[in-house]
């Protein structure tokens, strides 16, 4: 029997549109799933982008309004892909109007709009979740499961990179398609709130919350035209930030991100290490786990490269057969999954808005500390 359909609205058709609207048209055909996901309507301010968006995917309705599209009564869940200075009004009106809400990341401009957003949401008891895409990498989510099985021992070590270098020319105009996130006023802050942002969270997932940061922030290039105006403005987001913090289980963190590294594209690593054993990450080999067990017999002791595709690995028995991998855009497909299987058992759907709010106390004191140049203690959600 078809299953009842979860109708989306998806507000916003760029870059992050199409991954998630790719994940809404292959979730039920690998998972099981108690609710068929749709996606019904497409909203964005250009009606000709957005219908030409919505018939490539299949949508059937088209908006040139997000607040038609929240008031449609044949959308069940509204979901945010726009610059991230209209997250809030856009949450915080589908929560009111009784909408399920998915939001890209990073959740707010900041930690006090964080909160009121996470105030109506819980509040209106709508089923939510932000799209921190990197924990369901299989590997990732395999790391997750291996340090919670205590093997890694006491952690002492985590850090983290999110390197790219698509910022390093000067021409590169701030605001607009693409480029508002080179425009404080639409993104909030540059790399913290961009990369640094996924960092931090699977930081967090992983190992637990951060109590204090102390940060240094760049910005290397210090006027861009502005789209809107045309005009030559002030760059007011940080280009690149490092960061030094402790988390509370007594490890030290160490942080850098950066838009002005040549040669890298989206070279998210991470790496963990505790007393038995180390684990390592990196987006450019995505299915593959570094682990490093210091209890193997002296002889064979070395770093093992597990290749993330075998079926008793997270996710990996709903793809293809063991060796052949996924990549990148299944990690949104998996959170669709997960969001609907979430719904029906009437649980949770992690990260959920309060998850992502840490994430962004921690942004927050990170380019306060940036600022002041003296350690911060991070906010809790
Ligand atoms: C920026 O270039 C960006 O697209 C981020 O906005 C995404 O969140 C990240 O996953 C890849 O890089």
């Amino acid at each position: 029997m078809a299953k009842k359909a979860l109708n989306i609205g998806l507000v916003g058709y760029g870059f992050m549109g199409r991954t998630h609207a790719h994940a809404y048209h292959n979730a039920a055909q690998f998972f099981d799933l108690p609710l068929t996901p749709v996606l019904k309507a497409v909203c964005g301010r250009d009606g000709a982008k957005a219908k030409a968006f919505a018939d490539n995917w299949g949508a059937t309705i088209v908006e040139t309004d997000w607040k038609k599209l929240i008031a449609n009564k044949e959308i069940d869940a509204i979901d945010i892909v726009t610059p991230n200075d209209s997250h809030a009004e856009i949450a915080i009106a589908a929560a009111k109007a009784g909408k399920m809400v998915l939001c890209e990341k990073p959740l707010s401009l900041d930690g006090k709009q964080g909160l009121e957003m996470v105030k109506v949401i819980e509040k209106c008891k709508v089923p939510n979740t932000v799209w921190y895409n990197y924990r369901r990498v299989p590997a990732v989510t395999l790391a997750k499961q291996i340090i919670d099985s205590g093997k890694l021992g006491k952690i002492f070590h985590y850090r983290a990179n999110f390197l790219q270098d698509w910022t390093i020319s000067a021409d590169l105009p701030q605001g607009g398609a693409g480029l508002w996130r080179l425009d404080a006023k639409a993104a909030g802050s540059g790399v913290t709130g961009d990369l640094l942002a996924h960092c931090i969270d699977t930081a967090i997932w992983l190992n637990g919350p951060l109590t204090d940061v102390t940060a240094m922030t760049e910005t290397f290039i210090k006027k861009r035209t502005h789209t809107a105006t045309g005009k030559v403005q002030e760059v007011k987001i940080d280009d690149a930030c490092t960061f030094m913090g402790h988390f509370e289980n007594g490890s030290l963190a160490l942080f850098e991100s950066t838009r002005y590294a040549r040669g890298h594209k989206a070279l998210y690593t991470l790496e963990i290490n505790g007393e038995n054993g180390s684990i390592r990450w990196d987006l450019h080999d995505l299915h593959r786990l570094q682990y490093f067990d210091y209890r193997d017999e002296g002889i064979v002791r070395g770093w093992r490269s597990v290749h993330v595709t075998d079926g008793d690995q997270p996710y990996m028995k709903n793809w293809w057969v063991p060796g052949l991998q996924i990549g990148y855009a299944e990690t949104f497909t998996h959170q669709v999954a997960d969001f609907i299987r979430a719904v029906g058992e009437g649980k949770p759907c992690h990260p959920t808005f309060r998850d992502a709010l840490e994430t962004q106390y921690v942004c927050d004191a990170v380019l306060a500390s940036a600022k002041s140049g003296k350690w911060v203690k991070c906010k809790h959600a």
